[in-house]
C-alpha cells in the first residue's frame, strides 16, 4: 500500500507548501523518513482553511456577538442560596457513582509551560508546602483517597504530549506511580498542528522537522477516542469523566457532589463555576448565547465591558469563572472525539505566537517577536454541543489555585499560600492549636495534610477525631495516613 502512495510532497508542491521539502534531498534516510512522516499526518486542506478563516479574513470580532450575551444560570452553593437538600442527593448520587466504579480521572497535561518557564513535564513541579510533592504525587494522593473510601480501583488517564510524553511516563515510573496501580494509570499523547508564517506557510522548525505544536486542550476529545482510552472506557464500565488540568493541586479530582450533579441532570457535559475575583481574572465566562445555549467566552474573547458590567447588587455581572473543571459524559467525548456528528466540532483558535524556525537559507532563527500563527482547540467550546450542560458554584479556596507565572498571580508562591490557608482553616475547625494571622489566614507555621490523610474539611475532622490524640502542629508537621508514615 505504501509503495502504490504518492509521497507527501508532491501534494505539498501543489498546494504551495514546497517549502517543506525544501531541505529533503540534503537529508538523512531517516530524517527524510520522519519529515514524511510528519507532512503525511498534517491535514492540509485543515490548516489552509484555518488560514483563511482566523488569520486572513478573520470574522466581525465579538462586538457583534456581545449584544446577544447573557451570564449563564449555575447551581449556587448551599451557603450562597442552592438548596441543601439538593447538593445532599448530588453528593449522595455521586458517591453510588465511585463506589459502582463508573467514574474515570482524567488529566490534561500536554501544554508546554512556558510562563512558569520549569524546565521539565508541569505535572513534575514541586508544590506541597513542606514535602514538595509534585502536582502529579498531588492527584495521585487525592485517587488513592478515593480509592481507599469507595473500596474500587479508580483508573487515571493522562494525556501529554510529544513534548513531555516520556519524561512524564519516566516520572512516573520512577515513583512507582505514586501508590496506584500501573495498569490502572494511562498515558496518551494528544495531536499536534503545524504553525504557519503570516502566509499560510508551514514553517519548518529544523531542516528536517516541521514546526509542530500541540493542538489544544480540545484535542483531549480526539484524542481519547483516538487513543483507545475511550473503548477501553467503554469496557470497564467508565461512563463518566472527570476532567481537570494539570496546574490546580487543589482540584478535588473525584467530586461526589459535582458527578451527582452531572448524573442527576442527565448531563453531557457539567462544569464549575467560580465567582471572578476581579474583571480581568484570566479565567473564561459561563454565557448564555443568542440561541440559548451555554458557552464559555475566554477572558481574551470577552468585550472589556461586558467584563466590566455590574448588577443592581454591585457584583460583577459576567462573573461565572470558568476554572477548567469539567465532567464529561463518555458517549459525548465519543461523539465528538470521531468526529461523527457534523453539527458538534469544536472550532479552532488562532493564537500569535514566537516560533523558531529555519528561514529559506537554512539558518536557525529565534524570533523575538511574535511571527507565527498556532491553531489550538479549546475543550471548553464542547460545552454548546451537550445536552442537559450543567454548571455548579465551588468555592474558591476549596477547589482553585493553579500554578502559571513564575511570580505574582497564580505563581508557586499564591498556590503554596492557598494551600497553607486551606490546612489552617480545616486545623481549626478541628480545634486543633495552630496560630492563625487574621488578615491573611495564613497559619504561622508550615504544616502540610496529605491527600490520604484528608482531602476535604469534612474528611480531616474525621481523620483527626479517630486519632488517640490531638496532633500537635509545629514547623514542617506532615499530617500523613497512618499506615504511610
Ligand atoms: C485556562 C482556560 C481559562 C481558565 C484557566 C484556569 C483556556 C483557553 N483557558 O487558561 O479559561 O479556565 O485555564 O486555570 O483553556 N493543555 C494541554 N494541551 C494543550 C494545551 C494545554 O494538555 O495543547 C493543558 C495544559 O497542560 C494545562 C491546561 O491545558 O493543564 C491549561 O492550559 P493553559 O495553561 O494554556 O490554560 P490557560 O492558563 O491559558
Amino acid at each position: 500500500m505504501v509503495a502504490a502512495m504518492i509521497h507527501p510532497r508532491h501534494d505539498y508542491e501543489d498546494r504551495g507548501q514546497g517549502q517543506v521539502f525544501r531541505f529533503f534531498d540534503d537529508l538523512a534516510a531517516e530524517q527524510q523518513d520522519e519529515l514524511t512522516r510528519q507532512a503525511s499526518n498534517i491535514d492540509l486542506d485543515e490548516v489552509e482553511r484555518l488560514y483563511q478563516t482566523l488569520v486572513k479574513n478573520p470574522g466581525a470580532g465579538n462586538e457583534s456577538l456581545a449584544d446577544e450575551l447573557q451570564p449563564a444560570e449555575f447551581v449556587p452553593l448551599p451557603e450562597n442560596g442552592g438548596s441543601e437538600v439538593l447538593w445532599k442527593e448530588a453528593y449522595e448520587t455521586g458517591e453510588a457513582a465511585l463506589r459502582a466504579g463508573r467514574v474515570a480521572a482524567f488529566t490534561v497535561a500536554g501544554g508546554q509551560g512556558t510562563r512558569l518557564g520549569f524546565d521539565g513535564p508541569k505535572g513534575t513541579f514541586p508544590v506541597t508546602p513542606v514535602r514538595n510533592a509534585a502536582l502529579f504525587q498531588v492527584f495521585a494522593e487525592k485517587i488513592r483517597a478515593a480509592e481507599a473510601r469507595y473500596g474500587k480501583p479508580m483508573p487515571w488517564f493522562i494525556m501529554t504530549s510529544v513534548i513531555n510524553h516520556e519524561p512524564t511516563v519516566d516520572f512516573f515510573e520512577r515513583h512507582g506511580h505514586f501508590g496506584l496501580d500501573p495498569e490502572r494509570v494511562h498515558f496518551f499523547s494528544q495531536g499536534l498542528m503545524p504553525a504557519v508564517d503570516e502566509d499560510g506557510k508551514i514553517l519548518l522548525a529544523e531542516k528536517g522537522s516541521i514546526a509542530l505544536s500541540p493542538d489544544g486542550h480540545g484535542g483531549s476529545l480526539r484524542a481519547l477516542v483516538r487513543s483507545g482510552a475511550i473503548d477501553r472506557m467503554e469496557a470497564d464500565g467508565i461512563d463518566t469523566i472527570s476532567y481537570f488540568q494539570v496546574d490546580n493541586p487543589l482540584v478535588r479530582c473525584l467530586d461526589p457532589a459535582f458527578i451527582g450533579f452531572h448524573l442527576l441532570g442527565n448531563s453531557e457535559m457539567s462544569s464549575k463555576a467560580l465567582p471572578k475575583a476581579y474583571p480581568e481574572e484570566k479565567v473564561g465566562v459561563f454565557c448564555r448565547d443568542g440561541d440559548g445555549r451555554d458557552v464559555v467566552i475566554e477572558y481574551s474573547d470577552l468585550p472589556e465591558r461586558l467584563a466590566n458590567e455590574r448588577d443592581a447588587a454591585g457584583e460583577l455581572r459576567f462573573r461565572a469563572g470558568s476554572i477548567a473543571i469539567h465532567i464529561f459524559d463518555r458517549d459525548f467525548v465519543k461523539r465528538l472525539g470521531t468526529g461523527a456528528d457534523p453539527d458538534a466540532v469544536l472550532p479552532f483558535h488562532r493564537a500569535h505566537k514566537k516560533v523558531p524556525h529555519v528561514d529559506e537559507s537554512g539558518n536557525a532563527v529565534s524570533p523575538t517577536d511574535p511571527n507565527a500563527w498556532k491553531f489550538e482547540m479549546f475543550v471548553f467550546d464542547s460545552l454548546p454541543f451537550a445536552k442537559n450542560p450543567v454548571i455548579i458554584e465551588t468555592a474558591r479556596e476549596d477547589d482553585f489555585s493553579p500554578v502559571k507565572n513564575a511570580e505574582g498571580n497564580d505563581s508557586p508562591q499564591t498556590c503554596r499560600d492557598d494551600q497553607l490557608r486551606q490546612y489552617a482553616r480545616w486545623a481549626k475547625a478541628a480545634g486543633l492549636e495552630v496560630s492563625v494571622d487574621a488578615e491573611t489566614g495564613l497559619p504561622a507555621v508550615a504544616f502540610e495534610v496529605t491527600p490520604t490523610f484528608a482531602d476535604t474539611e469534612d474528611r480531616f475532622l474525621e481523620a483527626v477525631a479517630a486519632l488517640d490524640s490531638k496532633p500537635v502542629i509545629v514547623d514542617e508537621t506532615v499530617l500523613d495516613c497512618p499506615d504511610e508514615e
